[in-house]
């Protein structure tokens, strides 16, 4: 019996090679890119399914309320550390913000709710993490978001052609996220720029790089300085309610959403284009007039909440910057 056990065991790679759906892979990674189709399976074979992974996407924490989400990011303990990131990095970030039109701040903030300035980059290995979810993507979820994955797996293994990197050696998070700014293979490859000059971009071990392909990321998705972000907003009680819409591209102005019974007390261009955005407070809602910038960030993260996270910590840490 122990035999037939160690058996098994050892027999457990050469069946991890086979995914369903393979062959079809393959193909086209030949087609689209040209990718030799020994490499492909050879790196295909050494990807394993994790459950963990499976779990992990079953239950990711944008599916928490603001309330809950927030205290998530909002820790005094990573605005320190954006602070101290901050100063460590100033000219390099000064350098960033002029060079692509980005806000300090924001730039800080998103390396901050990414991966904790860099501390917290993710474990897993990028080709499991993309082969789990593009050959074994759960079926119970309300979308079948495989495709998406296997269309990043197909930018990795040309990401790594063209980079020169260990495919399979790479971590990242759960969703094939790498270094830390967090960039999907295909972001990285259209987004990442070699901001320290030395002809290859890294965003794991270069902050230079890190830094300036997040803010080209921004500025590439439209970002314009010094625009306000978003503003708490009041609602009325008749206000129209109905008109708010998922989509967070600004639709009406200001003073078009004031008629509507959303309106805010800062000082704004009645003309200035905004979307309303609700988020489920602990014992009631909240109201925010969002703008372009808001839009902007939800390019990098579609969730609403982790914009106003990004957006909120990067107010804390500006206010902390001054303060010294
Ligand atoms: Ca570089």
């Amino acid at each position: 019996m122990r035999k037939l056990i160690l058996l098994i065991f050892f027999c457990l790679p050469a069946i991890a090679a086979e995914h369903p759906g393979m062959d079809e892979f393959v193909a086209r990674a030949y087609a689209e890119f040209g990718l030799p189709e020994e490499q492909v399976r050879t790196l295909l074979a050494g990807a394993e399914y994790k459950q963990s992974i499976v779990d992990a996407i079953s239950r990711p924490a944008e599916g928490k309320p603001w309330h809950e989400y927030r205290k998530i990011f909002l820790t005094d303990r990573r605005v320190s550390q954006g602070i101290e990131f901050w100063r460590e990095n100033r000219a390099l970030i000064a350098g960033a913000s002029e060079k692509f039109g980005v806000d300090e701040e924001v730039i800080v903030a998103i390396i901050g709710v990414e991966t904790s300035y860099g501390r917290n980059t993710g474990g897993y290995r990028t080709i499991d993490a993309l082969v789990t979810l593009g050959f074994y993507y759960p079926q119970n979820l309300s979308s079948d978001r495989s495709p998406f994955f296997s269309k990043e797996l197909l930018q990795y293994m040309q990401l790594a052609n063209e980079e020169s990197l260990p495919a399979d050696e790479i971590t990242g998070s759960y969703a094939g996220a790498m270094g830390m700014g967090q960039f999907m293979p295909s972001s990285y490859r259209e987004y990442a720029v070699d901001f320290d000059g030395d002809g290859s971009r890294d965003l794991w071990r270069s902050t230079p790089d890190v830094v300036g392909s997040v803010a080209n990321y921004l500025n590439r998705h439209g970002w314009q300085k010094g625009q306000p972000v978003t503003r708490r907003a009041r609602a009325t009680q008749g206000a129209a309610f109905d008109k708010i819409k998922r989509d967070l591209r600004p639709s009406l102005t200001v003073a078009e959403w004031e008629e509507l019974g959303f309106s805010s007390s800062s000082e704004l261009s009645p003309e200035l284009p905004a979307a309303v955005l609700k988020l489920v407070e602990k014992d009631r809602n909240s109201y925010w007039l969002t703008f372009k910038n808001f839009y902007v960030i939800t390019r990098y993260n579609r969730s609403p909440r982790y914009a106003m996270a990004v957006y909120q910590l990067s107010q804390e840490i500006k206010e902390g910057m001054g303060e010294s």
